[in-house]
């Protein structure tokens, strides 16, 4: 996979060489390099930002520098027609954006298949709404993702944990693939994933479940199911909404109905009557 990135601060992006997403760059599975947007500046400030057009506080990115980079990344200085293998391997323009929908990992997962990718970071007020407009107009697959509900000073940190969450999907990025298939948010039955112990069975006075030393394997995964699915309807009662009844088994309609979970429609519904652990 080959991943540009696009950044007023590329030195942000120093992060990438270490740990697990340095050694995948090492062994070639991915080509990770970020550009400064001020190189396609032509002003001598090498400026980027200009004030918003109706007024306002804060300066919005021009889109013109923004697109001599990005003609030039997605290779649209090219005349010639795409051939059927350039079409196939088009590059997925990502661009950060308090204001869009949500990334998850249906998101990251689609886009570990791509083969490559370019983020192009935003700062102060954003990019020109222009941007991703003619981006689409020229038939690129352009993508604008938040990653919270909260305002960060740009896009460089939402980008680091987009692509964080895309690229340990790769094949043979990480170790052990089984650690992916078992966690949090994979499938379209989503739990929070279930607690972890280590040795020592008991520290400082607290003791791993019993039931996890037994060596029954059958009722490990037991209790790590109830586990899962009573964290998870206490944290995030809105994945449990979303769960298919169908494909619960009997321990867990009786563990939902416990935790009081109407399971007998489409979706588990909270009982009228319980006591249900909300959020605050
Ligand atoms: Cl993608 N950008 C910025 N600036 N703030 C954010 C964000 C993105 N996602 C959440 N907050």
């Amino acid at each position: 996979m080959r991943i540009d990135i696009v950044s007023v601060f590329p030195e942000y992006f120093h992060n990438l060489d270490l740990s697990l997403l340095g050694k995948a760059q090492e062994h070639g599975l991915l080509q990770v390099q970020a550009h400064d947007l001020r190189d396609w500046t032509h002003d001598i400030h090498h400026s980027v930002d200009d004030t918003p057009v109706g007024g306002g506080a804060g300066m919005v990115m021009q889109p013109e520098v923004w697109a001599e980079c990005l003609d030039e990344l997605l290779g649209m200085d090219d005349a010639a027609e795409p051939t059927k293998a350039e079409q196939a391997s088009a590059p997925v323009l990502i661009l950060p954006n308090p204001s869009a929908p949500l990334f998850t990992q249906r998101d990251a997962t689609e886009l570990s298949h791509a083969e490559h990718l370019i983020f192009g970071c935003g700062r102060y007020e954003g990019y020109d709404a222009r941007l991703p407009e003619y981006y689409r107009d020229q038939h690129i697959d352009v993508r604008e993702y938040s990653i919270g509900d909260y305002v960060l000073n740009g896009g460089e940190v939402a980008v680091c944990v987009m692509l964080e969450a895309i690229t340990r999907l790769l094949p043979g990025f990480m170790g052990n693939p089984n650690s992916i298939v078992e966690e949090s948010y994979t499938g379209a039955q989503s739990l929070l994933e279930h607690r972890q112990y280590t040795k020592p069975a008991l520290w400082r006075g607290h003791e791993a479940p019993p039931v996890l030393l037994s060596g029954d394997h059958a009722k490990v995964d037991r209790f790590r199911r109830d586990d899962a699915l009573t964290r998870t309807s206490e944290i995030r009662p809105d994945l449990i909404e979303a769960l298919n009844c169908a494909e619960l088994d009997k321990a867990d309609r009786k563990t939902l109905m416990s935790l009081g979970w109407e399971v007998s429609g489409t979706h588990p519904k909270p009982l009228a009557d319980a006591h249900m652990k909300q959020r605050a």
